[in-house]
């Protein structure tokens, strides 16, 4: 698992969401709170009514400088009333808890997680960042039903990935070097095709959903003009080339904001 560094992060403040906003609303027609609630079936949410609270955690490598600012931005970007603890790790959550927020966002280098306290429910960053990138794809690629998707990396972003893929009938080609864990994967969802060798099924399949660290991973001979990619991995799986190749507006990535208004939208949700 890759552990953000303060330079990954240090450029999401309010200002720089704005551009990404636009960014993101040119790739996929939909701004970031449209894209919010287009993950819990555009259920009517007043972000506004929602007290979030981001506790910086000391435990492990430790705090990165910026991380608990990137996401308290981009809560307070999509409307949410946020602040982020004056005390660190367990007396950050105590704090949270006396200011009655619904939700506590922490992370550890381990695992990044949201508590909504009400509707005691947790939803962990790698589940709804599957799910961010794989709609993110889905709306600029417009339509995905029957379609080849092709996702590389099946832990647990990419799993995620997968289970949105098939809900929405699209065909789901996995790829990975663990050759154990695409076993299990099929075994769970059997649908799925397994493939072991890129070079034989690129560019071919248009689609492409990069869940796993792999530095220069897809080349240039892998795409063309109608490729779309969506990675929510660092370093991007793509070569300087390949990536000059596809149109910018084919091509979804950024290190938190997804996953981030991902996690919240999901953990706010009141269907199951
Ligand atoms: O509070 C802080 O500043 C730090 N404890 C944040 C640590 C952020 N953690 C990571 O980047 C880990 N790799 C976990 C991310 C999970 C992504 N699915």
């Amino acid at each position: 698992m890759t552990r953000l560094t303060s330079d990954d992060i240090a450029h999401i403040n309010l200002f720089y969401l704005k551009d990404y906003n636009s960014e993101f609303k040119a790739r996929t027609g939909k701004t970031l709170l449209e894209f919010a609630q287009y993950l819990i079936e555009d259920e009517k949410i007043d972000f506004g009514k929602i007290r979030s609270a981001v506790v910086p955690i000391t435990s492990g490598k430790g705090i990165i400088p910026g991380f608990s600012e990137a996401v308290f931005s981009i809560l307070k970007f999509i409307g949410c009333k946020v602040f982020i603890t004056t005390k660190t790790d367990i007396a950050g959550f105590f704090e949270a808890f006396q200011k009655k927020v619904d939700l506590i966002f922490a992370a550890d280098d381990e695992l990044f997680s949201v508590f909504n306290l009400g509707a005691r429910k947790a939803i962990e960053n790698s589940f709804a960042t599957g799910k961010a990138y794989a709609a993110a794809l889905e709306l600029v690629a417009k339509n995905i039903e029957n379609k080849e998707v092709l996702v590389i990396g099946v832990g647990k972003v990419g799993i995620s990935a997968i289970k949105y893929f098939l809900e929405k009938k699209a065909r789901v080609v996995i790829f990975d070097r663990d050759k154990e864990r695409l076993k299990l994967v099929k075994k769970e969802f059997s649908s799925v095709r397994i493939e072991s060798n890129l070079d034989s099924i690129l560019p071919e399949i248009k689609l492409i959903l990069i869940a796993a660290p792999a530095k220069d991973l897809i080349q240039e001979h892998h795409v063309n003009y109608e490729t779309i990619i969506a990675c929510p991995a660092i370093p991007i799986g793509v070569t300087k080339v390949a990536w000059k190749m596809i149109k910018p507006t084919r091509f979804i990535h950024d290190p938190l904001q997804l996953g981030v208004i991902s996690m919240l939208a999901l953990s706010i949700k009141n269907k199951s």
